[in-house]
């Protein structure tokens, strides 16, 4: 099914349409080899990267697409629904832009941003720690100064692109506990003491490995400080109100894919004479399906537009990443059960859907740290 899409301009359109014939032609056939096979795509990613969409949200003076959020998102979405691996790649490429972009000096702006959002770089994004998740402000990463840099001691974990980033920005202690002891750096990836780890053994999205990162005493230059220090978890907190909306069109983009392939399985299915979509049983719950996929693009992109126009959108954001990545758990799960025993088996894409549409909920703040989010701003008042 095309999606029917209200964009702000000719160009946007145009973009939308660029991206659906390039994700038709290019990553929808490969998806599954890839996935199968744990393959990561680097030079298809190269391709996306060279086609524009690696900066889309970002200024153009800087190298970027100088697009809203509403339309990045829905690039986003398009290319989730032909292989999420990629989408996620791009989503977080984006979020490990966003200190510099936002944070960054002119100078640093101008020397490392042309690059980064260039299409050839890929970029990481190191906060979690094996021992502090969900509690960021806890991590024990430390970054000590030393003459023109800073030497960086622990170990990051769940790092997507830990083997194949060009640059990592990493959130480490520069002072005392607690989130206003944290500092950001952003590291070239061939920094000696950078060392990423054997990749994790995962439910999906094998196609993009992660891994943990260590920083065995690596030397990163001062001048590659981002925002001041002890800036740093207010930095990455907004990026992540940012990539949350990333992983929402991300959920939106994977759930529009299964319900449209369910409701093309139950119209050819027969069963009793008929086929299977005229059962009440199958239709409603089809109907539920394409209601939660609506439901969350008009939420997701709701909350784009709050941070297109420059309002707070922190609460929006966190409220989109779990609307729409438990909505697409429930749709993939669906999506299954409406191609019954067909729906289990590796020759239809849904069981691939099921199995990625599980990381959403956890990836970029667990859902339960959106609802501590929202919770929060709705004791605040
Ligand atoms: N934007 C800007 N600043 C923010 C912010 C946001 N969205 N959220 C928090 N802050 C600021 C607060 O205003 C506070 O600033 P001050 O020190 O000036 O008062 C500071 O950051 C600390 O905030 P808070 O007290 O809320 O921190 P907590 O330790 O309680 O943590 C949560 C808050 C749980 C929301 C945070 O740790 C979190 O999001 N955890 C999940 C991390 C995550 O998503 N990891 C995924 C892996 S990264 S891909």
């Amino acid at each position: 099914m095309t999606v029917e899409r209200i964009l702000p301009t000719p160009e946007a359109s145009d973009l939308l349409a660029l991206v659906c014939d390039i994700a038709d032609r290019e990553l929808a056939p490969r998806a599954a080899d890839f996935e199968a096979r744990g393959e990561f795509p680097r030079e298809l990613l190269r391709l996306l990267g060279r086609a524009g969409l690696f900066g889309l949200p970002y200024d153009e003076e800087y190298g970027g697409g100088g697009q809203p959020y509403e339309v990045y998102l829905q690039v986003l979405e398009e290319i989730a629904a032909r292989w999420l691996a990629a989408a996620e790649a791009i989503s977080v490429h984006t979020l490990s832009c966003y200190p510099v972009a936002a944070h960054g000096t002119d100078a640093q702006r101008k020397r490392l941003l042309p690059d980064m959002l260039g299409g050839e770089l890929l970029g990481a994004y190191c906060l979690s720690e094996p021992a502090g998740g969900s509690d960021a402000g806890a991590m024990t990463t430390r970054a000590q100064r030393d003459g023109d840099g800073y030497v960086v001691t622990g170990t990051k974990a769940w790092i997507t692109h830990a083997h194949h980033a060009d640059f990592f920005n990493v959130f480490c202690r520069t002072g005392g506990p607690g989130p206003r002891g944290i500092s950001c750096l952003l590291a070239d990836a061939g920094t000696p003491g950078i060392v990423p780890q054997a990749a994790e053994r995962t439910m999906a999205l094998r196609a993009s490995p992660i891994a943990q990162v260590a920083f065995d005493g690596a030397r990163i230059p001062a001048d590659r400080l981002i925002g001041e220090e002890g800036a740093g978890f207010r930095i990455a907190m907004q990026a992540l109100d940012a990539g949350r909306l990333g992983i929402a069109a991300c959920a939106v983009g994977l759930a529009q894919a299964a319900l449209d392939y369910a409701v093309g399985y139950a119209r050819g299915r027969e069963q009793f004479g008929q086929p299977i979509i005229d059962f009440q049983g199958v239709g409603f719950l089809l109907a539920d399906m394409a209601t939660a996929v609506s439901a969350a693009r008009a939420q997701t992109l709701w909350a784009a537009r709050l941070k297109d126009a420059g309002r707070p959108y922190s609460q929006e954001a966190a409220k989109a990443k779990l609307f729409a990545t438990d909505m697409a758990m429930r749709v993939t799960t669906d999506a299954v059960q409406v191609l019954g025993g067909a729906g289990y088996v590796a020759d239809h894409p849904v069981e691939r859907y099921m199995r990625e549409a599980k990381v959403l909920q956890i990836v970029e703040g667990t859902n339960q740290i959106q609802r501590m989010v929202i919770a929060r701003h709705l004791a605040k008042g």
